[in-house]
This record gives C-alpha cells, sequence and structure tokens, in this order.
C-alpha cells in the first residue's frame, strides 16, 4: 500500500475523534497553510509549540484562522504533524501517536509517525492538496488561499519554485476559483508596525561592495527579518544578511539574489559561522537560510562577512 493510502486508512480509524494538528515553531506559511487545509478538510484544532513566525500573520488574519499554542498532544486522540522535519522544531511537545506530512529532504521524525506522507517537494501545502485530490475533497477559496500562500512562502515568492510547484499553484487556484493577486495580498505587510520597521531597516542598513556581490546588512529591532530581507533583494542586493537580537537570542536570515552568479551557498555560510553556537533552529538551502540560537554574536557575523568575501580568493585558488 502506497503511503498516502496508508495514511488515508489511519485517517478513517479516527473520524470523529478529536484531532490536534501541529506546526513546527516559529510556524510559517507553508506550516500554516497546510495546517489549516487540514483542520477544514478533518475538523481539530491547528497549534504552535510557542509562537508563529511573523510573516505568517498576515495570513492567519486573512483566514481568520484561530491557532492555539503550547498544545498538550496527550489531550487530544490524535496529532498531525505537518511541515516538521525534526523534533528540535517542537519545544516543549511529547509526541506519541501521531501523522506526519512533511517535504523536507531528510525527516527524523517519520520512522516515530504511525503512518506518514513523506515526498521531496517544495512545499507541504503540495502534500496536502494531493491529499484533498485523492479524497476528492472540494478546494473552498479559503483552503485554496491556503495551499497557494504556503507554496509561495516556500519557495520564495516562485523565485526558486520547481514546474512541478507552479503547476500545483494554478491548479489550486483554479479549484479554489481565486485569483493570483489575492495571494500576492497575503504577502503585503500592511500595518504601520511593519512598515515602520522595513523603514528602520532600511535607513540603518549598511552597503558594502565585494568584487562580485552587493552586500547589504542591517539589523532589525523586531522579528521581521523575512519581510525585511526581500525588501533588501528587490532593492537590488546579490545578498542580504539581516539580524535581530532579542536579550541572548540571535535570529538571523542570509539570503542571496536568483540574479547572483557566485556560488555562495546561504546555508553553508551560515553553519560555519554558527558552528561553536548553541542551535535552536538552522535551516535553508542554497538562496535563503535562517537561524536561531545563541552564541558569540560578533564572531558570527564576521565570519559570515569573511565567508562571504574570500570567495573570489577560494575560487581563484581552485
Ligand atoms: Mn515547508
Amino acid at each position: 500500500m502506497n503511503s498516502m493510502d496508508n495514511f488515508i486508512n489511519f485517517l478513517q480509524k479516527y473520524e470523529e475523534k478529536d484531532i490536534l494538528i501541529l506546526c513546527h515553531d516559529d510556524a510559517d506559511n507553508d506550516a500554516i497553510g497546510a495546517g489549516f487545509a487540514l483542520t477544514e478538510l478533518l475538523g481539530g484544532t491547528l497549534a504552535v509549540p510557542q509562537k508563529i513566525s511573523e510573516h505568517a500573520i498576515e495570513l492567519i488574519k486573512k483566514l481568520a484562522a484561530k491557532v492555539i499554542v503550547n498544545p498538550d498532544p496527550a489531550k487530544y486522540d490524535l496529532t498531525i504533524v505537518v511541515d516538521t522535519a525534526d523534533g528540535q522544531q517542537l519545544p516543549n511537545i511529547s509526541l506519541d501517536n501521531f501523522l506526519l506530512i512533511d517535504h523536507h529532504p531528510t525527516n527524523t521524525l517519520k520512522e516515530k509517525a504511525m503512518s506518514y506522507i513523506h515526498e521531496e517537494v517544495d512545499a507541504t501545502c503540495q502534500l496536502v492538496y494531493a491529499l484533498y485530490k485523492h479524497l476528492e475533497k472540494p478546494i473552498t477559496p479559503a483552503v485554496a488561499l491556503s495551499l497557494a500562500a504556503g507554496i509561495l512562502g516556500d519557495t520564495v515568492q516562485l523565485t526558486k519554485a520547481s514546474n512541478n510547484a507552479i503547476s500545483d499553484l494554478g491548479s489550486i487556484l483554479q479549484d479554489g476559483n481565486i485569483g493570483y493577486s489575492t495571494v500576492l495580498n497575503t504577502f503585503r505587510v500592511s500595518g504601520k508596525l511593519e512598515r515602520k520597521q522595513k523603514l528602520i531597516a532600511a535607513t540603518s542598513a549598511k552597503l558594502h561592495d565585494f568584487d562580485d556581490v552587493l552586500l547589504i546588512f542591517s539589523n532589525t529591532e523586531k522579528n521581521f527579518l523575512y519581510y525585511t530581507a526581500m525588501m533588501f533583494l528587490e532593492l537590488g542586493a546579490d545578498i542580504a544578511l539581516v539580524v535581530y537580537k532579542a536579550s541572548d537570542w540571535i535570529h538571523l536570515r542570509l539570503v542571496k539574489s536568483n540574479h547572483c552568479l557566485t556560488s555562495h551557498s546561504a546555508i553553508d555560510i551560515i553553519k560555519e559561522a554558527t558552528k561553536e553556537a548553541v542551535i535552536e533552529n538552522l535551516w535553508g538551502d542554497q538562496y535563503f537560510s535562517g537561524f536561531k540560537g545563541r552564541g558569540d554574536y560578533a564572531q558570527i557575523i564576521s565570519t559570515i562577512f569573511e565567508k562571504i568575501k574570500d570567495y573570489k580568493e577560494e575560487t581563484e585558488e581552485k
């Protein structure tokens, strides 16, 4: 039996039961979008371990979704974990019986799950869409918005999307009878607070002109790293490094433009720079990487700068 059928078999056993749909911590649009679509499909409670990421807040507002914080899985008959690659992403949560839907290349929760849908696609929302199709359930406009926003989120607004993800996005919009602009609106930061944070980041940023790379470095006052980093790429930076410090916690994003032709890998640079740090979360790929943890701030930042600057020398040596 393939994993989709097996998964559906499990779901059928828990029909009419109390289900917890659990996103990874600091839940993004893909986690919230997939989780919301599952609650619409199965009923149940949507939850995050501790917090929702700043860039999913607009989507939650548009969906009028209810998300609870710090749930106790023991109080539910079944937990479905979405968009989560590792138990580290579920602080304070102990899991017993759970199902899993995820798209990350390596997944360490898989073997502990009763059943799972795990496929290496661009977004977990694509897997939830496949589940809807398999069950022949209609896609409502709200479900279409949640799934589409998840795909846009994880593909950095389609800039690194596979043809499959673009094709799924088209079908989702078609099935849910919504326009692409509706989805784009969930990425527009509208509130005064958010606009102010972008302006603070822009006016306090420092530009560095290395041979092949325009690097912009900015400290943000609040955790609006994603919007700020994307804004700098829009403005023309090749690489943007944005950092937010809260007491001894360091949050950072390192992003690289698609137009940047160097072989800098955002995830490799962050991994190297945070080798000595206490890592709570570290994720990403060549174009987009995020870190949350504790460590020597000055050392982390200077290592990132070195790695970006030394790139040319490295290639010349080869
Ligand atoms: Mn995801």
